[in-house]
């Protein structure tokens, strides 16, 4: 059995804080889904967990969406931080803090932070210099610079903008003096950061050339919606600093640790701030490390990178309004890969609705029959050693599918924990496929009531082992069929054979088929 941890703090998992500039994406939806399914996983395990998820409200890109629309910034986040919460309760999330980058709480974090850094040496000022976009406002690499030699000025080549050669003052982080600790830290912990292949990606970057210090500050002239820097006006706090220690304002930062450290969830687009910048950050500052970085891929459209332009932007209320949020919440983690973009198809999430109902809540159905008696069935065969099938085949059979049953949550254990959702479905699906087979095969219809029983018991049995097991990826789905079958412990300290003998009481109605009432929520 695996062993509760011992330690006072909970789990402590994290989703990237989002940009609360446009409504939320399939990609939000999914980096909460992931972290939702394994602090569910957690808690059904007895342990205790914390699940954080928020948005990133500070910095130019809200600052100039909330100017588009003519809005002050605060109004404007206050706004699109509901539809993000919305999103989260639409889909059955449950995150224990949804926080956000204004929360009064954390902007005294990311204030006590930075004192921490400069008390600690890592903070200097200097002066930026480079080519500077006023109306894309952002600095262009030389590289990205042509000069017009009609009229002798600069352009950028990515937006065509024009640029001009600008020095600001800035204050910079000495990122440069860890790199070394962070080549070491990598090494040292092979698991740091999953994928592995991310892992060997990183390292093979941090060792191709020297760090360079990191600007972690924008003039408040430019920057205006943001933290002010501790005893400086005029200068804000660069937008990912103030982002990043969002991990560390749930635990109570600076003072008390509650949660600290965690496990982190994000995209593969934003590995350098997580992997590079906040573990220097944070051994700066004093901190103890993030216990694991899992890095995802992004989703995918037919096959196509979504995009505005492409029109091919999955809208994940609209998706979950129509196929219902169980069969949403199946399909990604059944179709989720770490190591690779996933294909987001509205038939593929046609077809994965169409197999709960076939294949999971068959094996329910079936033993649901009105000739059968599972509350009989579950109070006559508690003693596994009892079950002896006349039929050598069956009892071949019958011995597998106990034995399966029986291992099914080691195995959907290691893939979770994991992070590998597509791996423990698996697992789920093939027991559900072997326990048809069995009630299917052994024709319980035709046999005894003695051997009827018995073969309704592990039926049932592993429609409750199973519905136990997916409740954190199908929370409600889950809960339905467990209800129907009179199923109250919901933990995975019954999840032997036979450990749960107080069900099934009234699940046999006559002209009650459960199918009818699950076909209809799912397809809602
Ligand atoms: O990056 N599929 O916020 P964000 C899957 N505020 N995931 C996707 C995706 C897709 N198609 N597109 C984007 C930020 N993502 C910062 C984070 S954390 C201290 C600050 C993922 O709203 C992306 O990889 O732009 C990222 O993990 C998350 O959505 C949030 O992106």
């Amino acid at each position: 059995l695996i062993r509760r941890s011992l330690s006072s703090k909970p789990f402590y998992i994290t989703t990237p804080i989002f940009y609360p500039n446009a409504a939320p994406h399939l990609g939000h939806l999914y980096s909460m889904l992931l972290c939702d399914v394994r602090n569910r996983w957690e808690l059904l395990k007895g342990n205790s967990s914390f699940f954080t998820t928020g948005t990133d409200e500070h910095g130019l890109k809200i600052q100039t969406a909330a100017e588009k629309q003519g809005v002050d910034p605060k109004e404007f986040v206050d706004q699109l931080a509901l539809v993000f919460k919305d999103l989260a309760s639409k889909t059955d999330i449950k995150f224990d803090r949804f926080i956000r980058t204004t929360d009064a709480d954390h902007v005294k974090a990311v204030e006590h932070f930075w004192n921490k850094l400069q008390e600690n040496g890592y903070i200097y000022q200097g002066k930026h210099s480079g080519w500077y976009s006023i109306s894309d406002e952002t600095f262009y690499p030389k590289t990205q610079i042509l000069k017009n030699e009609e009229n002798g000025r600069h352009y950028s080549i990515e937006s065509g903008s024009e640029v001009v050669y600008t020095t600001e003052k800035n204050y910079f982080f000495k990122l440069s003096f860890f790199q070394q600790a962070l080549i070491q830290l990598i090494e040292s912990n092979p698991k740091f950061i999953i994928p592995e292949q991310r892992q060997t990606d990183l390292l093979r970057e941090l060792k191709s050339g020297p760090l360079q210090d990191l600007s972690i500050s924008r003039p408040s002239t430019r920057l205006k919606w943001g933290i002010t820097v501790p005893n400086d006006d005029s200068q804000k706090i660069y937008v990912w600093v103030d982002a990043l220690v969002n991990y560390l304002t749930s635990g109570g930062y600076p003072n008390v640790n509650k949660l600290w450290p965690g496990t982190h969830l994000i995209g593969k687009d934003i590995i350098r701030f997580h992997c590079i910048y906040w573990p220097a950050l944070l051994l700066a500052a004093g901190e103890s490390l993030p216990t694991q970085v899992v890095v995802h891929g992004h989703w995918l459209a037919n096959g196509f990178k979504m995009s505005k332009s492409r029109g091919n932007v999955v809208d994940p209320l609209l998706i979950n309004d129509y196929y219902g949020t169980d069969s949403l919440r199946f399909f990604l983690c059944e179709n989720s890969v770490l190591n690779g973009d996933c294909n987001f198809s509205e038939e593929a999430l046609f077809r994965t609705r169409e197999q709960l109902i076939d294949k999971y809540s068959n094996l329910i159905m079936r033993c649901c029959g009105k000739k059968f008696n599972i509350e009989r069935a579950v109070s006559r065969y508690n003693h596994l050693s009892d079950l002896k099938f006349q039929d050598d085949n069956l009892q071949l059979q019958y011995e597998n599918l106990v034995h399966s049953a029986n291992s099914i949550y080691r195995k959907m254990d290691s893939k979770i924990t994991q992070m590998n959702f597509a791996g423990a479905i698996q697992e789920f699906w093939t027991l559900i496929i072997q326990a048809n087979q069995f009630v299917q095969t052994s024709e319980p219809w035709k046999k005894s009531q003695d051997e009827q029983d018995k073969i309704i018991f592990i039926g049932s049995e592993v429609a409750r082992i199973c519905s136990i097991l997916i409740h954190p990826v199908i929370p409600e789905l889950s809960l339905l069929i467990l209800k129907r079958l009179n199923i109250s412990k919901v933990s995975t300290d019954y999840l032997e054979i036979g450990a749960d003998l107080s069900y099934g009481k009234g699940v046999n109605r006559p002209g009650d088929h459960p199918i009818q009432k699950l076909k209809f929520r799912l397809a809602k």
